[in-house]
């Protein structure tokens, strides 16, 4: 049976394919498990530091399979509370706990949840001939998978709104002018850059990286004063590692730091 997830460990890293490139790499339960538990084994494995999450053929993600919620093959409506609870909610959950950087290198169109599962990872780049598309709209949906979160907090309520009620694509160009993603990439140059970007992180102060991702998700909820502290109680986690004493150390040797991301 073909994997619906191509799994490409490198050194400090590991590269994850959404493999339906029939179906634009829509999710099905099997794409589920087979991500949640690649996920997993990155967070578990001392050597992964990063992940790059990127899709096969000309889409990165369609969003769920809608072949399977066809309303002429069921006796009564799928409750989709349960579905985005079993499915979508702990995905993009893990994603964001997932302590080292998540790249999404976004090669073609990212629909539906598929945009957001994108969006809810830590960089994301994107190819120039790449769309997001809040396409919950044309199926009678509201965005979910964190959507109206992420979107709302990046964009703001104006532009959320229109792209949420419209289902227009957006360009991966527009999304970085907006602020939505990172950088917008020539679609040739993508996939070198992503790796790059996943090898320097992988090298990075992992630890010190995680905490920098917590604080920035901390920073969404807390006020000013809050977040002065949570900066300070991490600083000095971080100020304990073996990281921070090389760093500093190879600053005043000029030299690059040899990091071991631990904490
Ligand atoms: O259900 C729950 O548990 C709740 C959670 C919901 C989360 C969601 O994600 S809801 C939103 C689901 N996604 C969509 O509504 C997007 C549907 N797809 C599209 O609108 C279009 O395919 C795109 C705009 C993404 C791309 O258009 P285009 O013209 O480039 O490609 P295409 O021809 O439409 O698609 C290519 C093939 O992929 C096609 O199959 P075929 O005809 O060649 O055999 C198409 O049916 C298939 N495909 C694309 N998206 C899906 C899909 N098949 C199943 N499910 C899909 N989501």
């Amino acid at each position: 049976m073909e994997e619906t997830v191509l799994i490409d460990r490198r050194e400090g890293y590991v590269a994850l394919t959404l493999n339906r490139p029939e179906r634009l790499n829509a999710f099905n339960e099997t794409m589920h498990a087979a991500l949640k538990r690649a996920l997993h084994d990155a967070a578990d494995d001392p050597a992964c530091r990063a992940v790059l999450l990127t899709g096969a053929g000309r889409g990165f993600c369609a969003g769920q399979d809608l072949a399977d919620r066809n309303p002429a093959t069921r006796s009564e409506p799928v409750d989709l509370a349960r579905t985005l609870d079993t499915f979508f909610n702990p995905l993009v959950r893990q994603i964001r706990a997932l302590d080292m950087p998540v790249i999404a290198a976004v090669n073609g169109v990212a629909a539906g949840a598929g945009a957001n599962v994108a969006l809810c990872c830590d960089l994301i780049l994107a190819a120039r001939s790449a769309t997001f598309i809040q396409a919950f709209c044309k199926i009678g949906l509201l965005p979910d998978a964190g959507g109206t979160w992420t979107l709302t907090r990046r964009i703001g309520e104006a532009r959320a709104k229109a792209l949420a009620m419209t289902g227009v694509p957006l360009t991966a160009d527009e999304a970085a002018d907006w602020g939505l993603i990172w950088r917008a990439v020539d679609d040739d140059a993508l996939m070198d850059e992503a790796h790059a970007l996943a090898a320097s992180l992988s090298a990075g102060p992992t630890f010190a990286l995680a905490l920098t991702k917590q604080a920035i998700h901390a920073a969404a909820t807390n006020d000013f004063d809050a977040q002065l502290d949570h900066e300070r109680d991490a600083q000095a986690r971080a100020g304990r590692t073996a990281d921070y004493a090389e760093g500093v150390t190879a600053f005043l040797e000029k030299r690059p730091a040899r990091f071991t991301g631990q904490g």
